[in-house]
């Protein structure tokens, strides 16, 4: 046999493409707010030059119009691990675990996407994907009607599940497979304005949690958000204010700062949309149904262990200091206690570097005017080593090597959690205390999960090799 293969990368760009078409269709707020997003973007990247210069070096700059993240929540074991051979499929897979029981919503969860740094630059789509965790329910009774209708439910088409098989058993698709492929796994996210189940039930579910309502009353995981990324949330979110597109109270995340740090996100409330229950005498019922919303985001540098260790402290400081859930009538409050907060986070790419806060490409400026006598043991040089380092920095300080952000590809648990409860119908905010539990969201899944911070420190660790090399080049 001899095939050609579609590549994974092309897959997920092409199959993201018709994901933010579908959802601009299905909830035209969404197509405003990419307007909205553009419009802010290109106006820092004219005002900026050096914003531009950074995100040329990093491959941002092409794939910034394209960035988008969308989430989805699941019922079942068994749609979650076929979920991950759908990913699989488009060169996703699942990095990260959160759980966000503590801060009282019933799901755990990962995120789905590219690992290496080209492949994220070709296309950065990834898809928050939750478990609901119906262990919690301390219904019984309810808990059995929801795991019938679960059961009842396939929220594949035979169509996508035999191409899955297909992709694992030749190692690849087709240009024509692939095509038929981004067409059938469309069907899955889709929204349904019918549901399987009966109102009473979906009443009785929106009792106990307006998540589990989403989830079990429905035919399938519909996507609900799609976010894209801006270079100035502020800005954004003034406008979404303006265009009569209401935000949640809070930005979600750190500070606003001169140097971006993780994520900082917030959402326009879910839309109450039209639905049909399906009642057990076979006839449709009218009611309603809230759960799709629109979310932008701004995204900075991926932090070490300790980066992230010192955002925890300060974020939990300044909530500890507000004494409540941050919402509309302290945001004022909230912001001002949080910045203070985050003066103890040093807000200069350099000195995050230099106190190994963030993580960083290491490149070497191709035009340096004279190669450093300390050029001659580059060979030997070795992140590790401090002897290297002191080789590294004095590199960068003259200019030799530059030093550009990691951009941070994934989520915050804190952040996330925040995002649920806004769009949630009730604010009743429970705490469940069941143990996070990685090892059974692994096994559901079917695979273990990639460590975020691996990840980062190899990519990092490689552009240092990299730039070793290009240097010894010159030299
Ligand atoms: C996911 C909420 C989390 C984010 O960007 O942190 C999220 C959901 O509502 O299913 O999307
Ligand atoms: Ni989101």
């Amino acid at each position: 046999m001899n095939h050609t293969f579609i590549s994974r990368d092309d897959i997920r760009h092409e199959f993201s493409m018709a994901m933010s078409t579908m959802y601009q269709t299905e909830v035209p707020l969404y197509g405003d707010l990419l307007d909205l997003v553009a419009e802010v973007n290109t106006q820092v990247l004219n005002q900026n030059p050096e914003i531009k210069e950074q995100l040329a070096h990093t491959g941002e700059l092409d794939r910034l119009s394209m960035e988008r993240h969308g989430a989805i929540r699941l019922g079942t074991a068994d749609e979650l691990s076929i979920m991950r051979r759908l990913f699989a499929v488009m060169g996703m897979h699942p990095v990260g675990y959160y759980d966000l029981a503590p801060a009282g919503v019933p799901v755990h969860s990962t995120a789905f996407r590219a690992i290496d740094a080209q492949a994220l630059n070709q296309s950065p789509f990834r898809v928050f994907t939750s478990l609901l965790r119906l262990d919690l329910i301390n219904d019984e009774a309810l808990k059995q009607d929801a795991i019938t209708a679960l059961a009842n439910r396939q929220i594949f088409t035979d169509n996508v599940v035999s191409l899955i098989e297909r992709f694992e058993a030749q190692g690849g698709l087709t240009a024509e497979e692939g095509e038929q492929f981004i067409k059938e796994a469309l069907e899955t996210f889709r929204w349904h304005d019918k549901t399987p189940i009966s109102k009473e039930l979906y009443q009785r579910l929106l009792a106990q949690h307006g998540l589990i309502a989403d989830v079990v009353g429905f035919k399938g995981p519909h996507i609900n958000h799609l976010t894209p990324r801006t270079l100035d949330i502020d800005t954004v979110q003034q406008g979404m204010q303006a265009k009569g597109i209401p935000p949640k109270a809070i930005i979600e995340g750190p500070p606003k700062r001169e140097c971006p740090i993780l994520l900082r996100q917030t959402s326009f409330k879910a839309l109450e949309e039209a639905v049909l229950f399906k009642n057990p005498n076979g006839e449709y019922e009218q009611g309603h149904h809230t759960a799709r919303f629109g979310e932008i985001e701004q995204r900075g540098v991926a932090l070490t262990p300790k980066g992230k260790a010192l955002y925890d402290e300060l974020l939990s400081q300044a909530r500890s200091r507000l004494g409540a859930t941050p919402n509309a009538d302290n945001a004022s409050e909230y912001y001002q206690i949080l910045e203070k907060a985050f003066d103890a986070f040093p807000d200069d790419y350099q000195a995050m570097h230099n106190e190994a806060l963030a993580y960083f490409y290491y490149q070497a400026v191709d035009n340096a005017a004279d190669v450093d006598s300390a050029m001659l043991h580059l060979e030997t040089v070795d992140a590790q080593t401090v002897d290297s380092k002191q080789i590294v920095n004095a590199l960068i300080e003259k200019g030799t090597i530059r030093i550009e952000p990691i951009v941070y590809e994934d989520f915050l648990p804190v952040s996330a959690a925040g995002i649920f409860q806004s769009n949630l119908q009730q604010d009743k905010q429970s705490n469940y205390d069941g143990n996070s539990n990685q090892h059974e969201f692994e096994q559901a899944l079917g695979a273990s999960i990639y460590d975020e911070l691996a990840l980062y420190e190899e990519i990092q660790a490689q552009s240092l090799k990299d730039c070793i090399n290009a240097l010894s080049s010159f030299a």
